[in-house]
């Protein structure tokens, strides 16, 4: 009798446990992660999760541990088909050092966040400290921003482009022309401040946008493939107020080989 009632009793207390079990297991499997498949590619979660990896460079992000100045893949006169040696001396050795040294600044107070990437606080700028979260958009931003100019643009720059980014502006935009009108546009729609870009959307299209002060397409979930930076200091000394005339030289200079590594790079990511 009392093994009978003790032999129930632990049949109870295994059930009980199984249950509890059942119960624990259930919650801890979010619903969005259920049913498994069976055969998952190990690139397709990658994927899902970091859409366009490397941004500032074809394979690799940018360091904020601290961010550093990149030289220039030239001299400051390479580029006088479209940009005079004084503003490139300017523009790198002041407005983009300035960049990287508010960003350094702002992070020394947050010295956990240095082994982000600047894309990656870009990308989720909310979680970032609110005291520092604008300083960041604009340094990080312009440090991002400028480090991509520099190297899509070349002194053999200038003409048509080839290779895989040429086959794409022509399906996408019907010409290379029409491609650089449009673009052009874009540029001088911008108004005050800002960046005009051709980017890859998340549905895997080419688009052309404009972003206001340094603001990075990848804030939007767009990858960058090139950009024109459209503020004054980047042309002013030449052109002044003529950001049209600008525009339309800077052509000369854009050095196509780079901008299809960038292209390369996003589509081998894609898959
Ligand atoms: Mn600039």
């Amino acid at each position: 009798m009392i093994i009978k009632f003790l032999r129930q009793q632990f049949v109870l207390f295994v059930t009980g446990i199984f249950l509890v079990s059942v119960l624990v297991a259930c919650q801890r499997t979010p619903i969005a992660e259920s049913p498994t498949p069976t055969v998952t590619p190990a690139t397709e979660q990658t994927l899902s999760t970091t859409q366009f990896p490397p941004v500032a460079y074809p394979d690799r992000e940018l360091s904020a541990s601290p961010a550093e100045l990149p030289e220039l893949p030239y001299a400051y006169n390479a580029l006088e088909k479209a940009i005079d040696a004084e503003t490139m001396k300017l523009h790198h050795d002041r407005h983009h050092a300035t960049y990287v040294e508010n960003l350094n600044e702002a992070l020394q107070k947050y010295p956990e966040l240095q082994n982000r990437s600047v894309e990656a606080m870009l990308r989720d700028l909310n979680s970032l400290p609110e005291d520092i979260r604008e300083t960041v958009r604009n340094n990080g931003g312009g440090h991002l921003n400028h480090t991509i100019f520099w190297q899509i643009m070349s002194s053999n720059g200038g003409r048509e482009p080839t290779g895989e980014i040429a086959q794409q502006i022509n399906q996408t935009f019907g010409s290379f022309d029409a491609f650089r009108k449009q673009f052009n546009q874009e540029g001088e729609d911008r108004f005050g401040s800002g960046w005009v870009w051709l980017v890859r959307n998340a549905q895997n299209q080419l688009q052309i946008v404009n972003t206001a002060n340094q603001d990075s397409p990848i804030m939007e979930g767009l990858y960058p493939i090139m950009g024109n930076d459209v503020w004054e200091h980047a042309y002013y000394l030449r052109y002044q107020n003529r950001r049209a005339e600008y525009l339309n030289n800077w052509w000369n200079v854009v050095n196509w080989s780079e901008i299809n590594r960038r292209v390369q790079a996003v589509s081998q990511q894609q898959g």
